[in-house]
């Protein structure tokens, strides 16, 4: 049966090498199968810019781009770790760039699909943070420094990040319920699709009457997991190491 498959949230880095080979895996197998892969953010531990020239990342370039010649259409959305992959991405991955949020329809169902950050709405210090390093200016001066200072000021923020986490609560951290809500209604869909929480699960939620299903993909850190999705439903598959 034509079917999608959804990913998110791999952070794929040289340092969980049973995880590169379980998305390599991936790639080869289930993904290949599917009529479209999307990868709704944070496929990357980070992303420093287009003029990456780490072996791993490479090696995954080109894994992708063999399945994207193989006829699989191959979509990646922006997380918050690598949203500076641009053209010269897209180009090597031979995937398409997805805005946040973007509508689809999957195989007769409305859906949206997010990273997940901009949920988290009661993650105010992170919405300041998020608005200022999406804006132009931050990203020139960012992308004006050479790769090495870049890896070094990545490697600050991941500390600053992480010593800011330790102080918020869980539910902080969560989406609210106003901004899914929101996310139904504006676009008009039943299903949304995203990650970034790493709290994987299926939420059903009532929105002006009509039943609606938030599907959480889960975080590839100590295993794989795929959501596929047909004309039926969805369901998930985890991928054991
Ligand atoms: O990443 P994760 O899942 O652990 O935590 C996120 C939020 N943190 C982030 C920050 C990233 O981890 C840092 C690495 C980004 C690499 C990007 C590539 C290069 C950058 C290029 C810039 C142009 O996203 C975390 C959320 C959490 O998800 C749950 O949703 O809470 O948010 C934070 O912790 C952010 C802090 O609350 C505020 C920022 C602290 C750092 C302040 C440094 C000041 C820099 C000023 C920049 C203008
Ligand atoms: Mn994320």
């Amino acid at each position: 049966m034509p079917h999608s498959i959804f990913v998110s949230d791999l952070h794929l880095c040289a340092s969980r090498p049973a995880i590169n080979r379980i998305f390599h895996e991936f790639l080869r197998g289930p993904a290949a199968c599917s009529e479209a892969l999307y990868i709704l953010g944070d496929l990357f531990e980070y992303w420093p810019g287009d003029d990456d020239d780490d072996p791993f990342n490479a090696a995954i370039l080109a894994s992708l781009r063999q399945l994207a010649n193989n006829q699989v259409k191959l979509y990646v959305m922006h997380g918050n770790r690598d949203f500076l992959l641009g053209g010269h991405f897209a180009a090597a991955s031979g995937a398409t760039l997805l805005p946040d949020p973007t509508v689809i329809e999957v195989h007769g169902t409305a859906t949206v699909l997010m990273h997940g950050d901009t949920l988290c709405t009661d993650d105010t210090r992170y919405q300041a943070f998020r608005a200022e390093v999406r804006g132009a200016s931050w990203q020139t001066r960012f992308l004006a420094q050479s790769l090495v200072s870049r890896r070094k000021i990545v490697e600050g923020l991941r500390s600053d990040s992480n010593q800011d986490k330790a102080s918020k609560s869980n539910t902080i951290m969560d989406v609210t319920a106003s901004a899914v809500e929101s996310a139904f209604r504006t676009h008009q869909c039943s299903r949304l699709i995203h990650g970034h929480t790493h709290r994987p699960n299926m939420h059903r939620h009532m929105v002006d009457g009509q039943m609606c299903e938030r599907w959480v993909l889960a975080d590839w850190y100590t295993g794989g997991s795929y959501l596929r999705c047909d004309a039926q439903g969805c369901q998930v598959t985890v991928l054991s190491l």
